[in-house]
């Protein structure tokens, strides 16, 4: 099952089951509130969101599809993006290399919570201080309190590279910001896709009418199992529900593609949808 949600004019969220021609909407339900009943009554997301969903379909802006309590990330779970990490560093196979082994713990971090998080077509940020600032798309989970993976949507894990690359231990000024994660379209329920690693995903930036990006890579790429990321999160830290775990980059954007404000970020798993986000550049209150 596809879910999606719908901002109403308070602001709130509804949740909505996503037909071929439109929306069916639960009404007084956000996404989180269902996950909440899942964990309470024991019950698969579908089979609520079913049960509570208006059978009237409507037509509606898509908003963030879920408003994450927790976004974590994973890091250099992909080949590529370790090995242009530790190239930056002049380091060789260096510390990127380490984490990226599936010998070794994973690198998990905190990405922030709802306040950094847009959905589709809303902007994604670039930092003002920052002039290599690059998306990086990546298979995003949804999980409930135990751990268990509920569903799959597209993340973004916006990330200012250049501030990484002057020192690693400015990780979190590069990965932390406003608008730094979009989430969208659809959280596809985990039933849907039995297999995640065989998803594609491509990812591409557009500037007025130029292609400045265009980048694929396959889940199956990935270099560890998902069920071990989430095991990793959840070791001695007791997360909420509806926490979001970004698995990780495959694409790796080259320097010429650095984000502009006006660009647009494409990407795009056929399974699970399109998020298409403009990026600005984000002043903060400084
Ligand atoms: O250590 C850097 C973070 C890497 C990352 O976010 C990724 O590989 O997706
Ligand atoms: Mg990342």
């Amino acid at each position: 099952m596809k879910l999606a949600q719908i901002r109403n004019s308070d602001g709130s969220l509804t949740a909505a089951i996503v037909e071929k021609d439109g929306l069916r909407l639960v009404e007084g339900h956000s996404l989180a509130d269902l996950v909440r009943l899942t964990e309470q009554d024991g019950e698969v997301l579908a089979a609520i969101a079913k049960t509570k969903a208006s059978s009237k379909v409507v037509q509606g802006e898509l908003a963030i599809p879920i408003t994450p309590s927790e976004v974590w990330a994973c890091g250099c779970t992909y080949a590529p993006s370790a090995e242009f990490r530790d190239t930056e560093l002049g380091a060789g196979e260096g510390p990127y290399a380490y984490v990226s082994d599936p010998k070794h713990r994973p690198e998990l971090f905190f990405k922030g919570t709802a306040r950094v998080c847009v959905g589709p077509n809303e902007p994604i940020g670039i930092r003002k201080d920052s002039t290599f600032t690059a998306p990086e798309p990546e298979l995003a989970v949804l999980l409930d309190s135990q751990g268990t993976v509920l569903g799959y949507t597209l993340g973004n894990d916006v990330s200012a590279w250049d501030i990484e690359r002057e020192n690693s231990l400015y990780l979190p000024q590069s990965k932390v910001f406003d608008g730094c994660c979009a989430l969208g379209p659809y959280l596809v329920t985990a039933d849907e896709i039995p297999d995640p690693y065989s998803l594609r995903m491509s990812c591409t930036i557009r500037r007025g009418g130029r292609t400045t990006f265009e980048g694929n890579a396959t889940v199956g790429q990935l270099r560890r199992k998902i069920e071990e990321l989430v095991a990793y999160l959840v070791r001695s830290n007791s997360v909420p529900s509806s926490v979001v775990l970004l698995t990780g980059t495959g694409i790796i954007v080259t320097q010429e593609a650095a984000l502009a404000a006006g660009d647009v970020v494409t990407i795009e798993v056929p399974e699970i949808g399109t998020l298409a986000n403009p990026a600005e550049t984000v002043p903060g209150i400084n």
